[in-house]
Formats: structure tokens, sequence, C-alpha cells
């Protein structure tokens, strides 16, 4: 009898373990050239002021996104959360799936997607050097590419990760210029132990990817004077509170995905006001991020209000790198 339950109890374990399987998940991803406000709003939504000078007198820029599409006609675009911004949409996958991205550039320029943290095979790394470089990786105006990336247990968060956990992706063809264009966005790996409805993780109630960067808008033409008015203090592309949706139930528990991006000026210490969070154990209400870093920290929504979630680096918070969250 004992070594019944036994047996039973292992094939139960073995059946929790293996209850995940595996899928291939597929996105239809374009490239294309838009036009982006960094503040819609046309104000400075801290005090319904003006944006203050000299970062108001030009909001709108000329960039390059990724866009979603339902399927391989990309004539239906897929919604995306108001929070997002100018990122791209949000590649999720579980431990153990297939990422496939059929990948079509409508845009003007020659561009690629490169992902970080999932495994790739040179044909699918999206970036050309090296042995590589006389192969053909950029996907040049009107062309569709195949991208084939696997989420191991390598980008699956580790044991002292929570259930999910970010990356991301951008175009590396001339990987400077098409980052600050726009082409960039985040990859969410949940766990398998964790792998809920679509892919989302069983231990939070919601998920926010939070881009951190400085867009460089300025022109080899401007004096170091015109050039302050250009750099877009950008938190998902949107400065000065103009960030929407992101909102919270109280009780609710929130991971908040961050990107830092950019370069040397791009040091960024993201704060909440009316919470903390906790990121691998520890509270804080601020974390650091340097260019290209990703983590995920996790916010038990509580204190009920509009808050303020700003880069505390204080030139960043003259310069409007300030959004506004809230818990109902
Ligand atoms: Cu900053």
């Amino acid at each position: 009898m004992k070594s019944f339950i036994f047996i039973c109890s292992l094939s139960l374990m073995s059946q929790i373990a293996s209850a995940y399987q595996p899928i291939v998940r597929t996105y239809y991803i374009a490239a294309e050239d838009v036009m982006w406000d960094f503040a819609p709003t046309g104000k400075n939504m801290l005090n319904g002021e003006n944006i203050p000078s000299p970062w108001g007198e030009q909001t709108i820029y000329n960039k390059v996104r990724y866009i979603e599409y339902t399927d391989a006609s990309f004539s239906t675009k897929k919604p995306q959360p108001s929070w997002l911004g100018i990122m791209g949409p949000i590649i999720r996958a579980v431990e153990g799936d297939t990422i496939k991205v059929i990948f079509k550039n409508k845009a003007a320029g020659d561009y690629s997607i490169h992902p970080h943290g999932v495994f790739y095979t040179k044909d699918n790394e999206g970036a050309c050097y090296g042995f590589n470089a006389t192969k053909k990786c950029a996907v040049k105006t009107g062309e569709t590419k195949t991208y084939l990336w696997k989420a191991t247990e390598k980008s699956a968060p580790g044991i002292n990760e929570g259930g999910s956990k970010i990356w991301l992706y951008h175009s590396h063809i001339n990987s400077v210029n098409d980052i600050y264009k726009g082409l960039l966005g985040g990859i969410i790996i949940t766990a398998k132990e964790f792998a809920g409805k679509n892919g989302l993780p069983t231990d939070v109630d919601k998920e926010f990817i939070s881009l951190i960067f400085i867009f460089n808008e300025s022109t080899d033409e401007m004096n170091d004077e015109e050039v302050e008015g250009h750099l877009m203090h950008s938190m998902n592309g949107y400065i000065f509170g103009n960030q929407p949706g992101l909102v919270m139930k109280k009780g609710e528990k929130i991971r908040w995905h961050l990107i830092g991006m950019g370069t040397e000026v791009d040091i960024h210490t993201p704060h909440w006001h009316g919470e903390v969070v906790s990121h691998r154990g520890i509270y804080t209400d601020v974390v650091e991020l340097l260019p290209a870093s990703m983590l995920s920290v996790e916010m038990l929504a509580e204190n009920s209000g509009q808050w303020l979630y700003h880069c505390h680096v204080t030139d960043h918070i003259s310069a409007g790198m300030i959004s506004l969250y809230e818990i109902q």
C-alpha cells in the first residue's frame, strides 16, 4: 500500500512538473515609418501648464516602430496597451516554447530583429558581422523574413527571480541608429511552473514594461544649446506625465519590467512614489538602470491614489522623464 501511494504521488509530481506543453508562438511584426508625439496632450500633465522650453518647442518627430498584425496578410493591426507607447509589441513565451516572428519591413530603410536572452542560430540572430558578414541579414523595404528563437531554461527566470522576466529585442543593421529610430521592444519569458492562460505568469495580476531612454532627436547641424531641446527624456516614448494607462487596482500584485537604453547619459534611477518594489528579496523604491540593462521587480499595490513614477537623476527630472501611475 505504501509503495502504491508512493508511485501514485510520484506520477502526480511528474504530471505537475510536465503540466506545461511547449508550443510555437507566432508573431506578425512589421517595421513602419511613423510620426511620434512625445507629448500628445500638448501639456505638462503634472501641473496642466505648457511643456517647458526647450523640450516643448517640438514634440513630434519621424520615427520607425515595430507594429504587430493579426496574420500574414499584414492588413489588420493588433491593438496594444496604451502604456506601451513607442515600444513594439510584447513578445511573450513560456520556457520551452519556440518563438516564430514573421517580420515584414514596410519602412524605407533596411532593418532586422535581434533578440536578447533567447536561443538562436546565426541565421536567426538578426545581425551580420565577421564570418556572417557577407550573408543577407538586412530585410529590405517590402521583404519578409521569418525568425525562429527558442525560450530555453536559460531564457527563463532563475532561482532568485519571479515567475516571469524581461528581455529586449531591437533592429541590428545600423544598430545605434535603428534603436534611436524607435525599433525596440520587450520579450517576456514565463517560467513553465508559472505558466497560466496565454503564457501569462500566475504569480502576478498585471505586468508593465517600462523603457527609460533619452531619444536623441538632434541633428549634426545643431549647436549644443539647440541639442538639449531635442533630447527627449522619455518613458516608453512619453515626457512630462504624458504616458497613459499605468493603472492598477488596490490589492493587485504588479510586475514592472524595466529596460534601460541609450548612451552614457542614460544612467537612470527609476523611482516610485506611494509604493515600494521588491527586487530579488530587497525592498526599495529606486532601482538602477544602465543602457540595455533589463530587470523585473514586483509591487503589491496597496496605497490608493495617483503617484509619480520618475527617473531620479536631477537633470532628467527637469527634462520631464516623469510618468504618473494610479492605484484605484
Ligand atoms: Cu534618468
